[in-house]
C-alpha cells in the first residue's frame, strides 16, 4: 500500500469515521485462519459466549496470539497496520484480538461504541481504531457488522438497547473495515444457515490501557518467540521514553532483546551535553 492509499483511508476514517480495505487479505491466509479456528474451537472445546452481548450463538475466542502462529499475521498485515500507524504513531498497541464467529440465529447486537466507558467528552479524537476482518463474505443476511457512518463525531454514545437506523458493512472474505472505535456500530443478525467468521483487531495509542492485558495473558516462551514489532505491539516498549517502563528498562529486554530507545530523561541528559560540548 502506497502512502497515497495509506491517506486516503486515513482521510475517510477521519470523515466518515470507517474505511474499507478490499481485498486486504489473501485467500490462502483467510482459508488458513479459519482452518486454525475451528481446529482450536474442537481441540479446546469451546463453545459460544454467555452474555447476551457477546451472543450466545456467537464463538469468541480471545488471547488468539497464543493458540496459534498463523494469527500472529493478522496484527502486523501490511495492508492495515500502517493506516493504524498513520492514526496514532508507530508506538501504538494492540488493544485486543478475537475472534467473531456467528452461528445461524445469532441476533442483532445492541448499536454500541467501543470507547463510550471512558470518561472523555465526545466527539474526541480517535483513541481506538477496531479492524473487523471478513473471513466469510459479510452478506446481508449473515450479520455483516452494521455501522452508522459519521457517528464518531456525534456528543453522545447510542442508548443501549434502542433502535437505530445503520447500514450494513457487506464485504467480500479478505476484506478489513477499520474504524474509529467511537463509530456507532454493532454485529448483524445471522438469518442465513452458515457461520459468519470474523476477527476484532483492535488498536490503541501507545499511552493507552490495553482492552485484553496482553503482557499477562500471553506466557513469556509464546511472546519471546513473535517478531519485534508484534512484541512492541503487545505492550513490550516504552511509550515516548517515559510510558511502561520498569526500573528504566525497556520492557523489551525480558524478551531477550536489545533495547533501542533511550528514556526520555536519558534523552534530555544527553542532549544537555551535546548543547553544552557546542
Ligand atoms: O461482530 C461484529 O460484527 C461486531 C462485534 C462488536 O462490535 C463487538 O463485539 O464489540
Amino acid at each position: 500500500m502506497d502512502s497515497e492509499q495509506i491517506q486516503s483511508h486515513v482521510q475517510r476514517i477521519r470523515d466518515v469515521g470507517f474505511t474499507v480495505i478490499e481485498n486486504a487479505a489473501s485467500s490462502e491466509l483467510v482459508n488458513g485462519l479459519i482452518n486454525a479456528l475451528l481446529r482450536i474451537e474442537k481441540e479446546h472445546n469451546l463453545g459460544p459466549a454467555t452474555t447476551s452481548f457477546e451472543g450466545f450463538k456467537t464463538v469468541r475466542i480471545n488471547n488468539l496470539l497464543t493458540y496459534d502462529d498463523i494469527f500472529w499475521e493478522v496484527p502486523l498485515h501490511e495492508n492495515v497496520l500502517p493506516i493504524v500507524e498513520s492514526v496514532f504513531d508507530k508506538e501504538c498497541l494492540l488493544s485486543s484480538f478475537c475472534s467473531l464467529v456467528l452461528g445461524p440465529g445469532q441476533e442483532a447486537q445492541p448499536m454500541h461504541e467501543d470507547t463510550q466507558l471512558i470518561p472523555l467528552p465526545r466527539p474526541h479524537i480517535p483513541i481506538t481504531l477496531n479492524a473487523i476482518w471478513a473471513l466469510s463474505d459479510f452478506t446481508n443476511n449473515n450479520g455483516a457488522t452494521r455501522i452508522i457512518p459519521g457517528s464518531h463525531k456525534l456528543d453522545h454514545a447510542p442508548e443501549y438497547g434502542r433502535h437505530y437506523d445503520s447500514v450494513m458493512a457487506t464485504m467480500p472474505a479478505g476484506s478489513v473495515m477499520l474504524f474509529d472505535s467511537a463509530l456507532w456500530h454493532a454485529g448483524g443478525a445471522n438469518e442465513s444457515d452458515g457461520r459468519r467468521f470474523a476477527f476484532s483487531c483492535a488498536y490503541c495509542w501507545g499511552w493507552m490501557r490495553q482492552q485484553e492485558n496482553l503482557q499477562l495473558g500471553i506466557p513469556r516462551d509464546i511472546a519471546t518467540r513473535f517478531p519485534r514489532r508484534l512484541q512492541e505491539l503487545c505492550g513490550y516498549g516504552i511509550y515516548k521514553g517515559q510510558f511502561g517502563h520498569i526500573d528504566n528498562r525497556d520492557p523489551i529486554e525480558l524478551l531477550g532483546r536489545e533495547r533501542t530507545k533511550t528514556t526520555v530523561w536519558e534523552a534530555t541528559d544527553r542532549r544537555k551535553a551535546r548543547n553544552a560540548a557546542m
